[in-house]
Protein backbone atom coordinates (compact mmCIF):
# COMPACT_ATOMS: atom_id res chain seq x y z
CA UNK A 1 0.00 0.00 0.00
CA UNK A 2 1.36 3.42 -0.92
CA UNK A 3 2.02 5.23 2.54
CA UNK A 4 0.35 8.59 1.43
CA UNK A 5 -3.04 5.93 1.36
CA UNK A 6 -2.93 5.10 5.07
CA UNK A 7 -5.32 6.42 7.74
CA UNK A 8 -4.57 9.91 9.12
CA UNK A 9 -7.13 9.51 11.83
CA UNK A 10 -8.34 6.71 14.27
CA UNK A 11 -11.71 5.72 14.61
CA UNK A 12 -12.82 5.46 18.36
CA UNK A 13 -16.55 5.03 17.33
CA UNK A 14 -18.41 2.48 19.48
CA UNK A 15 -15.15 1.58 21.43
CA UNK A 16 -15.21 1.37 25.11
CA UNK A 17 -12.73 1.20 27.85
CA UNK A 18 -14.06 -1.32 30.79
CA UNK A 19 -12.97 0.42 34.31
CA UNK A 20 -10.58 -1.62 36.35
CA UNK A 21 -10.55 -0.87 40.25
CA UNK A 22 -10.13 -4.38 41.64
CA UNK A 23 -10.57 -4.08 45.68
CA UNK A 24 -6.36 -3.89 45.95
CA UNK A 25 -6.43 -1.29 44.35
CA UNK A 26 -9.04 1.13 46.98
CA UNK A 27 -7.14 -1.14 49.96
CA UNK A 28 -3.56 0.25 48.54
CA UNK A 29 -4.93 4.22 48.09
CA UNK A 30 -6.43 3.86 51.76
CA UNK A 31 -2.94 2.45 53.11
CA UNK A 32 -0.84 5.02 51.08
CA UNK A 33 -2.94 7.74 52.52
CA UNK A 34 -2.77 6.20 56.19
CA UNK A 35 1.46 6.31 55.45
CA UNK A 36 1.77 9.67 54.00
CA UNK A 37 2.10 11.80 57.80
CA UNK A 38 5.53 10.19 57.84
CA UNK A 39 6.86 10.08 53.87
CA UNK A 40 9.09 13.03 52.91
CA UNK A 41 8.91 12.43 49.23
CA UNK A 42 6.80 10.49 46.65
CA UNK A 43 8.43 9.26 43.72
CA UNK A 44 6.16 8.80 41.05
CA UNK A 45 7.10 6.06 38.79
CA UNK A 46 5.50 6.00 34.68
CA UNK A 47 5.71 4.82 31.24
CA UNK A 48 8.08 6.73 29.58
CA UNK A 49 5.84 5.71 26.25
CA UNK A 50 2.85 7.38 27.34
CA UNK A 51 4.55 10.22 29.35
CA UNK A 52 1.24 12.70 29.29
CA UNK A 53 -1.66 9.89 29.09
CA UNK A 54 -3.26 7.49 31.88
CA UNK A 55 -1.30 9.13 35.01
CA UNK A 56 -3.40 9.07 38.01
CA UNK A 57 -4.65 12.41 38.51
CA UNK A 58 -5.39 11.58 42.32
CA UNK A 59 -1.22 11.40 43.20
CA UNK A 60 -0.96 14.81 41.79
CA UNK A 61 -3.51 16.04 43.75
CA UNK A 62 -3.85 14.35 47.43
CA UNK A 63 -0.45 13.17 47.59
CA UNK A 64 1.57 16.73 46.06
CA UNK A 65 1.76 18.68 49.50
CA UNK A 66 5.06 16.51 49.64
CA UNK A 67 8.12 16.98 46.91
CA UNK A 68 6.98 14.82 43.85
CA UNK A 69 10.11 13.50 41.40
CA UNK A 70 8.32 11.98 38.61
CA UNK A 71 10.34 8.49 36.79
CA UNK A 72 9.75 8.05 33.32
CA UNK A 73 10.83 4.09 33.48
CA UNK A 74 11.23 2.46 29.97
CA UNK A 75 13.20 4.62 28.51
CA UNK A 76 15.05 1.93 26.55
CA UNK A 77 11.74 1.66 24.88
CA UNK A 78 10.50 5.09 24.14
CA UNK A 79 11.15 7.58 21.26
CA UNK A 80 13.68 10.35 23.32
CA UNK A 81 13.44 12.67 20.40
CA UNK A 82 10.32 14.00 21.94
CA UNK A 83 11.49 15.06 25.38
CA UNK A 84 11.68 18.26 25.22
CA UNK A 85 7.93 18.91 23.94
CA UNK A 86 7.15 16.56 26.59
CA UNK A 87 9.10 18.25 29.48
CA UNK A 88 6.98 21.40 27.99
CA UNK A 89 3.55 19.66 28.60
CA UNK A 90 4.63 18.34 31.70
CA UNK A 91 5.66 21.54 33.12
CA UNK A 92 2.46 23.10 32.35
CA UNK A 93 0.94 20.25 34.47
CA UNK A 94 3.43 21.51 37.26
CA UNK A 95 5.57 18.63 36.99
CA UNK A 96 9.24 20.22 37.50
CA UNK A 97 11.70 16.93 38.26
CA UNK A 98 11.48 14.68 36.11
CA UNK A 99 14.27 11.49 35.49
CA UNK A 100 14.11 9.03 32.36
CA UNK A 101 15.58 5.42 33.21
CA UNK A 102 15.63 1.85 32.57
CA UNK A 103 15.84 -0.38 34.95
CA UNK A 104 17.05 -3.20 32.24
CA UNK A 105 19.97 -1.47 32.18
CA UNK A 106 20.25 0.72 34.87
CA UNK A 107 20.34 3.53 33.13
CA UNK A 108 20.12 6.95 34.85
CA UNK A 109 19.12 5.17 38.04
CA UNK A 110 21.86 6.80 40.17
CA UNK A 111 20.73 10.32 39.72
CA UNK A 112 17.87 9.50 41.54
CA UNK A 113 18.55 9.07 45.42
CA UNK A 114 20.91 12.85 44.76
CA UNK A 115 18.01 14.58 43.36
CA UNK A 116 15.73 13.15 46.50
CA UNK A 117 18.08 14.20 48.85
CA UNK A 118 18.00 17.64 47.33
CA UNK A 119 14.24 17.85 46.96
CA UNK A 120 13.76 16.75 50.60
CA UNK A 121 16.74 19.31 51.77
CA UNK A 122 15.00 22.00 50.16
CA UNK A 123 11.51 21.26 51.63
CA UNK A 124 9.42 21.57 54.51
CA UNK A 125 9.53 18.35 56.83
CA UNK A 126 7.56 19.41 59.25
CA UNK A 127 6.18 16.25 61.67
CA UNK A 128 10.07 14.91 61.23
CA UNK A 129 12.88 16.82 62.04
CA UNK A 130 14.22 15.12 65.01
CA UNK A 131 14.37 11.21 62.66
CA UNK A 132 17.67 11.28 60.44
CA UNK A 133 16.17 8.71 57.67
CA UNK A 134 14.22 9.96 55.15
CA UNK A 135 11.22 7.62 53.54
CA UNK A 136 9.86 7.92 50.20
CA UNK A 137 6.36 6.39 48.69
CA UNK A 138 6.63 4.84 45.33
CA UNK A 139 3.56 5.01 43.53
CA UNK A 140 2.19 4.84 40.07
CA UNK A 141 -0.41 2.70 37.28
CA UNK A 142 0.87 -1.03 37.12
CA UNK A 143 3.31 -2.54 35.61
CA UNK A 144 5.11 0.87 34.95
CA UNK A 145 8.57 -0.84 37.27
CA UNK A 146 8.05 0.49 40.61
CA UNK A 147 9.12 -2.81 42.43
CA UNK A 148 12.17 -2.84 39.77
CA UNK A 149 13.18 0.46 40.46
CA UNK A 150 13.56 -0.55 43.86
CA UNK A 151 15.12 -3.60 43.21
CA UNK A 152 17.29 -1.64 41.71
CA UNK A 153 18.00 1.31 43.79
CA UNK A 154 19.11 -1.50 46.17
CA UNK A 155 21.59 -3.61 44.26
CA UNK A 156 22.97 -0.62 43.09
CA UNK A 157 23.61 1.58 46.61
CA UNK A 158 23.90 -0.97 49.04
CA UNK A 159 24.69 -4.46 46.92
CA UNK A 160 21.61 -5.95 48.05
CA UNK A 161 18.96 -8.74 46.23
CA UNK A 162 15.55 -8.30 45.29
CA UNK A 163 13.57 -7.26 48.04
CA UNK A 164 10.29 -6.67 45.99
CA UNK A 165 8.49 -8.82 43.45
CA UNK A 166 8.30 -8.29 39.41
CA UNK A 167 6.35 -9.56 36.89
CA UNK A 168 5.34 -8.96 33.58
CA UNK A 169 1.28 -8.70 33.75
CA UNK A 170 -0.19 -5.65 36.13
CA UNK A 171 -1.30 -6.24 39.36
CA UNK A 172 1.91 -7.77 40.64
CA UNK A 173 2.43 -5.78 43.93
CA UNK A 174 -0.87 -6.19 45.99
CA UNK A 175 -0.61 -3.90 48.69
CA UNK A 176 1.73 -1.54 50.69
CA UNK A 177 4.50 -3.03 52.23
CA UNK A 178 7.02 -2.67 55.14
CA UNK A 179 9.85 -0.11 54.74
CA UNK A 180 12.71 -0.91 52.23
CA UNK A 181 16.30 0.19 52.80
CA UNK A 182 17.56 1.57 49.52
CA UNK A 183 20.32 3.59 50.70
CA UNK A 184 22.92 3.76 53.93
CA UNK A 185 23.75 7.24 53.55
CA UNK A 186 21.80 9.24 53.35
CA UNK A 187 19.63 6.70 55.13
CA UNK A 188 16.92 5.96 52.63
CA UNK A 189 13.65 3.52 52.57
CA UNK A 190 11.06 3.13 50.23
CA UNK A 191 7.75 1.72 50.70
CA UNK A 192 6.30 0.02 47.58
CA UNK A 193 2.91 -0.01 46.72
CA UNK A 194 0.29 -1.51 44.48
CA UNK A 195 -0.13 0.28 40.75
CA UNK A 196 -3.33 2.24 40.94
CA UNK A 197 -5.40 3.19 37.92
CA UNK A 198 -7.50 6.34 37.69
CA UNK A 199 -11.21 4.69 38.59
CA UNK A 200 -11.99 7.17 35.46
CA UNK A 201 -9.34 6.96 32.12
CA UNK A 202 -9.97 10.29 30.80
CA UNK A 203 -10.77 9.13 27.18
CA UNK A 204 -10.74 5.64 24.85
CA UNK A 205 -7.21 6.36 23.59
CA UNK A 206 -5.73 6.65 26.98
CA UNK A 207 -7.10 3.18 27.88
CA UNK A 208 -5.65 2.17 24.33
CA UNK A 209 -2.26 3.47 25.32
CA UNK A 210 -2.32 2.08 28.86
CA UNK A 211 -3.12 -1.42 27.40
CA UNK A 212 -0.48 -1.43 25.08
CA UNK A 213 1.91 -0.46 27.68
CA UNK A 214 0.52 -3.50 29.88
CA UNK A 215 -0.65 -1.50 32.55
CA UNK A 216 -4.73 -2.69 32.10
CA UNK A 217 -5.16 -5.87 31.33
CA UNK A 218 -5.83 -6.48 27.29
CA UNK A 219 -9.18 -7.85 27.99
CA UNK A 220 -10.89 -4.56 29.18
CA UNK A 221 -10.04 -2.83 25.93
CA UNK A 222 -10.21 -5.84 23.93
CA UNK A 223 -7.11 -7.23 21.34
CA UNK A 224 -8.46 -6.84 18.13
CA UNK A 225 -8.40 -3.22 18.53
CA UNK A 226 -5.65 -2.97 20.43
CA UNK A 227 -3.83 -4.17 17.71
CA UNK A 228 -5.56 -1.95 14.91
CA UNK A 229 -4.47 1.25 16.90
CA UNK A 230 -0.92 -0.11 17.15
CA UNK A 231 -0.78 -0.66 13.14
CA UNK A 232 -2.38 2.92 13.20
CA UNK A 233 0.57 3.77 15.60
CA UNK A 234 3.27 2.20 13.91
CA UNK A 235 2.63 3.50 10.33
CA UNK A 236 2.14 7.18 11.85
CA UNK A 237 5.54 6.98 13.19
CA UNK A 238 6.77 6.30 10.12
CA UNK A 239 7.90 1.97 12.14
CA UNK A 240 7.10 -0.35 9.09
CA UNK A 241 9.67 -3.36 10.62
CA UNK A 242 6.77 -5.39 11.39
CA UNK A 243 6.24 -5.56 7.28
CA UNK A 244 9.53 -7.41 7.45
CA UNK A 245 8.89 -9.27 10.71
CA UNK A 246 5.62 -11.44 8.89
CA UNK A 247 6.78 -11.29 5.88
CA UNK A 248 3.98 -8.49 3.99
CA UNK A 249 4.21 -6.73 0.89
CA UNK A 250 4.17 -3.44 2.10
CA UNK A 251 3.29 -1.30 4.94
CA UNK A 252 -0.53 -1.89 5.38
CA UNK A 253 -3.13 -0.66 7.16
CA UNK A 254 -6.21 -3.53 7.54
CA UNK A 255 -6.03 -4.95 10.81
CA UNK A 256 -7.73 -8.36 9.52
CA UNK A 257 -6.25 -9.18 6.89
CA UNK A 258 -2.26 -8.60 8.84
CA UNK A 259 -3.99 -10.76 11.50
CA UNK A 260 -4.71 -13.12 9.32
CA UNK A 261 -1.25 -13.61 7.93
CA UNK A 262 0.11 -13.38 11.46
CA UNK A 263 -1.49 -16.10 12.19
CA UNK A 264 -0.68 -18.54 9.48
CA UNK A 265 3.30 -17.19 9.88
CA UNK A 266 3.18 -18.77 13.28
CA UNK A 267 0.89 -21.44 12.58
CA UNK A 268 -1.73 -20.03 15.15
CA UNK A 269 -4.82 -21.60 13.90
CA UNK A 270 -7.89 -23.38 15.35
CA UNK A 271 -10.02 -25.87 14.00
CA UNK A 272 -13.71 -24.91 14.27
CA UNK A 273 -17.36 -26.71 14.06
CA UNK A 274 -19.10 -24.67 10.88
CA UNK A 275 -22.86 -26.03 9.96
CA UNK A 276 -23.49 -26.50 6.33
CA UNK A 277 -25.74 -27.57 3.93
CA UNK A 278 -24.52 -30.99 4.21
CA UNK A 279 -24.13 -31.26 7.36
CA UNK A 280 -21.21 -30.25 10.27
CA UNK A 281 -17.45 -29.97 8.69
CA UNK A 282 -14.30 -28.83 10.69
CA UNK A 283 -12.98 -26.01 9.39
CA UNK A 284 -9.52 -24.26 9.81
CA UNK A 285 -9.45 -20.53 10.88
CA UNK A 286 -6.85 -18.01 12.16
CA UNK A 287 -6.76 -17.62 15.57
CA UNK A 288 -6.62 -14.06 15.46
CA UNK A 289 -6.44 -13.34 19.95
CA UNK A 290 -3.15 -15.09 19.47
CA UNK A 291 -2.15 -13.41 16.38
CA UNK A 292 -2.90 -9.68 17.97
CA UNK A 293 -1.14 -11.17 21.35
CA UNK A 294 1.99 -12.05 18.89
CA UNK A 295 1.82 -8.40 17.55
CA UNK A 296 1.16 -6.42 20.49
CA UNK A 297 3.86 -8.06 22.58
CA UNK A 298 6.46 -7.99 20.03
CA UNK A 299 5.87 -3.90 20.73
CA UNK A 300 5.97 -4.18 24.37
CA UNK A 301 9.66 -6.16 24.21
CA UNK A 302 10.93 -3.20 21.77
CA UNK A 303 11.04 -5.15 18.53
CA UNK A 304 9.00 -2.65 15.95
CA UNK A 305 11.52 -0.01 17.27
CA UNK A 306 11.30 2.76 20.13
CA UNK A 307 7.87 4.18 20.05
CA UNK A 308 5.85 6.93 22.07
CA UNK A 309 2.64 6.86 21.83
CA UNK A 310 1.76 10.37 23.31
N1 LIG B 1 11.93 -2.72 28.96
C1 LIG B 1 11.88 -2.43 30.26
N2 LIG B 1 11.15 -3.23 31.09
C2 LIG B 1 11.10 -2.92 32.40
C3 LIG B 1 11.78 -1.79 32.93
N3 LIG B 1 11.51 -1.73 34.27
C4 LIG B 1 10.70 -2.77 34.55
N4 LIG B 1 10.46 -3.50 33.44
C5 LIG B 1 9.58 -4.69 33.32
O1 LIG B 1 8.25 -4.26 33.54
C6 LIG B 1 7.48 -5.28 34.18
C7 LIG B 1 6.78 -4.73 35.40
O2 LIG B 1 7.72 -4.46 36.42
P1 LIG B 1 7.30 -4.32 37.97
O3 LIG B 1 8.51 -3.78 38.66
O4 LIG B 1 6.69 -5.57 38.48
O5 LIG B 1 6.19 -3.18 37.85
P2 LIG B 1 5.27 -2.57 39.02
O6 LIG B 1 5.07 -1.14 38.66
O7 LIG B 1 5.87 -2.86 40.34
O8 LIG B 1 3.93 -3.38 38.79
P3 LIG B 1 2.68 -3.63 39.82
O9 LIG B 1 3.27 -4.13 41.10
O10 LIG B 1 1.88 -4.66 39.11
O11 LIG B 1 1.96 -2.34 39.94
C8 LIG B 1 8.46 -6.42 34.47
O12 LIG B 1 8.34 -7.38 33.44
C9 LIG B 1 9.82 -5.73 34.41
O13 LIG B 1 10.85 -6.62 34.05
C10 LIG B 1 12.55 -0.96 32.03
O14 LIG B 1 13.15 0.05 32.38
N5 LIG B 1 12.54 -1.34 30.71
MG1 LIG C 1 5.10 -3.88 41.94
Amino acid sequence: MRLSLLRQGFDFTGREVANWFPGHMARGLKQMKARLRNVDCIVEVHDARIPLSGRNPFFQESLGIKPHLLILNKMDLADLSQKKRIHNELKKQVVHNIIYTDCTNDQNIRQIIPTITEMIGSSNRFHRTENPENCILVVGVPNVGKSSLINCLRRLHLKKGKASRVGAAPGITRSVLSKIQVSENPLLYILDTPGILSPHIESIEAGMKLALCGTILDHLVGEDIMADYLLYMLNQNNLYSYVEKYALDGPCQDIESLLKKIAIKLGKTQKVKAITGIGNVNITVPNYSAAAYDFIRSYRRGEFGQMTLD
